[in-house]
């Protein structure tokens, strides 16, 4: 892979629900040695440092979790992705998935000014498609896709300049989707590639048929990894937990695969909870995984296949 010039922007995000530790998140990648793991692949690396959320004065909500401060980070996050994106490669370094509030619209926004479109891959045990009206937890971290996606119910949040539409995302892994979620998606031709899919065609064939289209757009692409697309018995690190998940060697050809496309144009890394980690493994496995996207192989191209 060409040299690319990363910019680390921390998002200790950790109102998207109710359970604490992802405030921990960007400082365990560090001290993981995520910038040190990527430069060593010949790569620049900036760390931006965290950003903090802005002040909202939004009164509390009876259902929605955390909602003042949810906002407060989207509308930060939108800012400091879009000024990250105008100098290379952002890396958001989650923080609960509700960063990808502020984050994914602002990489469609940042895709606009290119005239270019954006894709969005999700990796993750769920679809994050509900709306602050048909979520029943409260967690606004179950609801960045809705959002990004431009459904309604979002008024209390500022409005999607760039819509991304439902044929440009693509989701991987699922295997924990609400009733209304899926009623919701039902509406779309979003590509879903449940884990049923996975076991019985492997991760592979969705990701080409993505990458495909994503090529043909010259779309820009946008990696979501919440650290529960992996199997608890790898990651255990993440509150969410869901039995089933990719394994180790899914996960990194996922990875593998996206390198090769060199289409990838950003990433979030979201829902590490080092509090619950055991020893940090949690931690490098994600830095390892973003090894993986960013050029670390064995050989430059595969073995010779083996009949
Ligand atoms: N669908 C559930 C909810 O809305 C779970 C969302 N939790 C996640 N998403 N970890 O990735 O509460
Ligand atoms: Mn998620
Ligand atoms: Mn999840
Ligand atoms: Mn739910």
């Amino acid at each position: 892979m060409t040299p690319k010039s990363f910019f680390l922007v921390g998002a200790p995000v950790d109102s998207g629900k109710d359970r604490k530790g992802c405030i921990m998140g960007p400082d365990a990648y560090r001290t993981a040695r995520l910038a040190e793991t990527l430069v060593d692949l010949g790569h620049t690396v900036t760390d931006l440092g965290n950003v903090t959320a802005d002040r909202n004065d939004l009164p509390d909500h009876d259902h929605l979790i955390a909602l003042p401060q949810t906002v407060g980070w989207t509308t930060a996050l939108h800012r400091a992705g879009r000024d990250a994106a105008k100098r290379g490669m952002p890396l958001f370094l989650g923080g609960d998935h509700a960063l990808a509030l502020g984050t994914v619209p602002a990489m469609a926004d940042h895709a606009a000014d290119e005239g270019r479109p954006l894709f969005v891959l999700w990796l993750d045990a769920h679809s994050d498609f509900h709306t602050p009206l048909t979520t029943t937890s409260g967690n606004l971290h179950g609801t960045p896709a809705a959002y990004f996606t431009g459904q309604s119910g979002f008024d209390a949040f500022p409005p999607i300049q760039t819509p991304v539409p439902t044929e440009q995302v693509c989701m991987i892994g699922l295997r924990s989707v609400d009733p209304a979620e899926h009623a919701a998606l039902a509406k779309t031709d979003m590509l879903l590639a449940d884990m049923r899919a996975i076991d019985e065609g492997g991760i592979r064939a969705p990701l080409v048929e993505f990458l495909d289209k994503v090529r043909a757009a010259n779309g820009m692409l946008h990696v979501s990894l919440d650290v529960d697309f992996l199997d608890p018995d790898i990651a255990p690190a993440v509150g969410t937990t869901v039995p089933g998940g990719a394994t180790l060697r899914e996960a990194h050809l996922v990875m593998e695969m996206l390198c090769d496309s060199d289409l990838v144009t950003s990433l979030d890394l979201v829902e590490l909870n080092p509090f619950l980690d055991d020893r940090g493994r949690t931690a490098s496995l994600m830095v390892d995984l973003t090894a993986s996207l960013m050029g670390r192989r064995v050989f430059d191209r595969p073995t010779r296949p083996f009949a």
